[in-house]
């Protein structure tokens, strides 16, 4: 019963910001009673598509660590939680990649599926994204493809997918389950999956490196929490910060680990940290990433852009008389720190305090 207090706390707390920040206190009171009601007999109640899609919003404005906020109103909310049948999800998520990617124009998007019951089951996507290379671990301890994702291979192997080509990027399988039920499985067709080799402005040796990603940056592992309703399955997307993938995805030690092979390629001594191979390294990957994303026309930002348009969401923020709430150590970029603006973001004035709704960590689904 206790838990049952904080839902409907929950529900009631968010259904008055609902109504405030659409300009309508008033009609509060009427859809309040309804929902306590509706509480009281069933121990939960179905959101509106218009309490969904304002609560997708408002869990993207208050995600401490994006520095993408600034768009957080322009959110597509697709509505799917009637889906019952795990084909109808696959396909759905299929969808939800072709509708985002837009073409290259990429479009801010979510799914959501059907809300966690009282046990706190329901839909659950085994991928971290929708778009993920596999990792094969070999015998020498090494791993072809992306090693974040040895374990989720790993899993689908089990579950009787053959693997791909055994390339550094090959594209995993979609993989669902339901309450109750195993884990099913399809893989993407690839006609709606876009991807951009890249290449370099101005090293045309970078090219031959063989390095590509996907255009799509679809986190499907989030717990979606608005008003006392659960959403374990819920994936969102909207583009790339291009130091994302080039100076996370092919720089971290633990993923691709390109910097030693871009630097020697650069003739820069890697012997020595004080020759700073390393950050030169990083940051002709950035300029590649940018470039064929570009050239590609598939829709990125820099780190320069994205964080003058934090700096622009929270001034606008403020406007509005609302706090920003920040972590500092995510919003500022990987790469350029303290040559960008968030950098001077204070941090006593942006504290990291998490509001709902919001967008939550929740434990791997096959644990
Ligand atoms: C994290 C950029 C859209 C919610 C991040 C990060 C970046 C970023 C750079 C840090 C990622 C990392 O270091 O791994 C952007 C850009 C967007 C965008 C450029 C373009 C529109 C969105 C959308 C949502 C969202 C649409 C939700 C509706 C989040 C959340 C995190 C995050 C929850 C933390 C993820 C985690 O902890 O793993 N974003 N974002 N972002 N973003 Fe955004
Ligand atoms: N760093 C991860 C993606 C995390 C979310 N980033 C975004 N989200 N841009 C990576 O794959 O590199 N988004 O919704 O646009």
């Amino acid at each position: 019963a206790g838990q049952d207090t904080s839902v409907a706390e929950e529900a009631r707390a968010y259904l008055a910001q609902f109504y405030r920040e659409k300009g309508a206190p008033r009609a509060f009171e009427v859809r309040w009673a309804q929902v306590s009601a509706e509480l009281q007999r069933t121990g939960t109640y179905v959101q509106t598509y218009d309490e969904l899609s304002f609560g997708a919003k408002l869990a993207w404005r208050n995600s401490t660590r994006c520095i993408g906020r600034l768009f957080w109103n322009g959110l597509e909310v697709r509505d799917m939680r009637h889906l019952t049948d795990e084909d109808e999800i696959l396909s759905a998520l299929v969808e939800h990649i072709e509708l985002a990617t837009h073409g290259g124009n990429l479009r801010a998007m979510m799914t959501v599926l059907a809300p966690a019951n009282r046990a706190g089951e329901g839909p659950r996507i085994w991928n971290g994204q929708l778009l993920r290379y596999a990792g094969y671990p070999n015998p020498d301890g090494t791993v072809t493809g992306d090693p974040m994702n040895v374990e989720l291979t790993t899993k689908a192997l089990e579950l009787g997918w053959k693997g791909g080509a055994r390339t550094r990027f090959d594209l995993l399988p979609l993989i669902v389950k339901l309450p109750g039920r195993e884990p099913r499985w399809m893989e993407i067709p690839r006609r709606v999956v876009r991807e951009v080799p890249l290449v370099h402005p101005d090293l045309p040796w970078f090219a031959s490196l063989g390095l590509r990603w996907y255009a799509l940056p679809a986190v499907s592992e989030l717990l979606l929490d608005i008003g006392g309703v659960k959403y374990p399955a819920a994936p969102f997307n909207g583009w790339y910060m291009a130091t994302e993938i080039g100076a996370r995805n092919f720089s971290d030690p633990y993923r691709y680990n390109m910097l030693p092979v871009i630097a020697e390629r650069l003739g820069l001594d890697i012997q020595r940290s004080s020759s700073l191979w390393r950050d030169r390294a990083q940051v002709e990957l950035v300029r590649a990433v940018v470039h064929s994303f570009e050239r590609a026309g598939v829709k990125i930002v820099d780190h320069h852009t994205a964080s003058e348009d934090f700096v622009q969401f929270a001034q606008a923020e403020q406007g509005q008389g609302r706090c920003v709430h920040m972590r500092w150590s995510w919003i500022v970029p990987p790469i350029g720190g303290s040559a960008t603006s968030v950098f001077y973001m204070d941090e006593d004035r942006h504290p990291d305090v998490t509001l709902k709704p919001n967008l939550f960590y929740q434990p791997k689904p096959w644990t």
